[in-house]
């Protein structure tokens, strides 16, 4: 490990206090590799600043001292973003300390919190205030607003209430040199030149570090349905919701896919969790419509739809819940695919996404081509397919070595994302590139881009400190 002097160390722990800073390398660990345990990594420190001011004077320290920081929130990020590299020179700054809820604003429809603050703890706040914070994801009592910010967080309920760019009106961001720049406004209009708050979310931490944010609200929700639907394919998940859509407009708050791969680990691993139905389906979705409205009409509504998909042929099967443990019971089927995907030993993620009316075409090409290449490889295909967002993720075949079927992740990435560019796609639409995709981005991002994104880290961060080794 490179070592840091005791007199920068000494002046982390003025600004910090004991509290504050993190030597022990035990005490270390959890910050040092993610929730999958892909990345491991070593750091100089870890330190936890608890109010802007201080994670002010730690930046502009380190910025002095030519010292690399890797922002890091509740690490439940995906691709390696908030790991630090192997070197041991670098300096985890966790934000996980910086939990305030500043205010909440009824009338304007905001909440303003800090980066630590665990989004549950904002969905709870939002809910106490009569409203709704509608950013909902698997990973939502451990991951903080300042990481849902960085890796611009989509969701289950981003088809109908838009990802976390679109649920922000306002940041406060601390500089690579230390400067804070106050943008923390609550404005749904506000044309007085470029949006700089957009160029920090998604940044991965690569242009400075979130320190708050002014969040949007929504009315709360009153009536909720949740059906469990068996579909013959996936091109019947395209037709589906474009005719419950077309039925229920902004009711469809949730339109989740899953092929009988993910379905099966789910069971396999997660407890508590059983099949709605006795026979075996290839693909399922969740369909969840909600209302503001007390005892709005939703059972109705879905029933019409689906009945409607069944004498097309598009639905085979269809549950509604019941009740709160039944809906419950069915998002646990959803939400615990990645952790029962954790139980299949390595598995290479990709979260690609599609034009929605390509995904039938994406999944048939790519299965096709990775069974060619791969023989045995399980594919767990899955997600938002409202916003056309996959989760084609590999786990590996049953008896193969772990470090053989690692050493092919470029060769997979490859064939994936070959396909989904060919199809005017993306390679990334909800986790970012962290340290996964960097080099994958080189290939498939349009060179104009690269070399735009290139000289905007430049001006922000000339010293290459914020988060070297990610995104660009
Ligand atoms: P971290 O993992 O700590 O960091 C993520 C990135 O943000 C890193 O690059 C880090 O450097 C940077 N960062 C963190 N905090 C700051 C800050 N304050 N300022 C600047 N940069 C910062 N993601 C989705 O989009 N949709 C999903 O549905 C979804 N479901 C998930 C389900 C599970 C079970 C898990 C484990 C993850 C899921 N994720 C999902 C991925 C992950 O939870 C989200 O990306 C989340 O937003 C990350 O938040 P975090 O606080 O854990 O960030
Ligand atoms: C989800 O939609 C998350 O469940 C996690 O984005 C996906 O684990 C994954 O690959
Ligand atoms: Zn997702």
């Amino acid at each position: 490990m490179a070592a840091l002097s005791e007199h920068f160390i000494g002046n982390i722990e003025a600004i910090v206090g004991a509290a504050g800073i993190i030597q022990d390398a035990g005490r270390m660990q959890s910050y040092l590799s993610d929730w999958r345990n892909a990345y491991h990594g070593a750091a100089a420190l870890v330190v936890r600043p608890a109010s802007t001011d201080e994670v002010a004077a730690v930046v502009r320290l380190c910025h002095e001292n030519q010292i690399a920081l890797v922002p890091q929130g509740g690490n439940t990020g995906l691709c390696g973003g908030s790991i630090p590299d192997a070197s041991g020179s670098q300096v985890v700054l966790s934000l996980t300390r910086m939990t305030r809820i500043r205010e909440v604003d009824p009338a304007n429809e905001t909440i303003t919190v800090e980066a630590g603050v665990i989004l549950q703890t904002v969905q709870d706040a939002a809910a106490e205030a009569g409203r709704l914070f509608p950013l909902s994801l698997g990973a939502e009592g451990s991951c903080t607003v300042g990481g849902n910010l960085a890796t611009n967080a989509g969701g289950t309920a981003v088809l109908r209430y838009g990802n976390m760019r679109d649920l922000t009106l306002g940041l406060e961001v601390v500089l690579p040199d230390g400067r804070i720049w106050n943008g923390l406004r609550g404005l749904r209009k506000d044309n007085t030149g470029y949006d700089l708050k957009h160029l920090f979310i998604g940044s991965e931490g690569t242009l400075g570090i979130i320190t708050a944010a002014v969040l949007k609200l929504y009315p709360a929700v009153r009536s909720v349905t949740t059906a469990w639907v068996a579909l013959p394919n996936a091109q019947a998940a395209v037709g589906l919701i474009g005719l419950i859509r077309a039925l229920c407009g902004d009711r469809l708050t949730g339109f989740e896919l899953m092929s009988r791969q993910s379905v099966e680990f789910v069971l396999s691993h997660v407890a508590g969790c059983s099949d709605p139905f006795a026979e075996l389906h290839p693909w399922y979705v969740l369909i969840e419509l909600s209302d503001t409205q007390l005892n709005a009409p939703l059972n109705e509504l879905l029933d019409l739809g689906i009945g409607d998909a069944l004498e097309r042929g598009w639905v085979i099967d269809a549950v509604l819940a019941s009740s709160e443990a039944q809906v419950a019971a069915l998002w646990r089927m959803r939400e615990g695919i990645s952790e029962a995907q954790n139980h299949e030993g390595p598995s290479l993620k990709h979260d690609i996404s599609v034009p929605v009316s390509r995904i039938p075409e994406f999944i048939e090409t790519t299965n096709r081509h990775l069974l060619e290449q791969f023989p045995g490889v399980r594919i767990v295909a899955y997600g938002h397919v409202g916003d056309g967002n996959l989760h084609y993720n590999i786990s590996k075949p049953i008896d193969a070595e772990d470090a053989a079927f690692k050493a092919q992740q470029e060769a997979v990435m490859q064939t994936i994302y070959d396909v989904t560019v060919s199809l005017h796609g993306s390679i990334s639409a909800e986790h970012g590139l962290g340290q996964t995709k960097r080099t994958a981005a080189m290939r498939y991002k349009d060179p104009l881009e690269l070399e735009l994104m290139r000289s905007i880290k430049f001006t922000f961060d000339p010293r290459g400190l914020m988060n070297p080794g990610k995104v660009i």
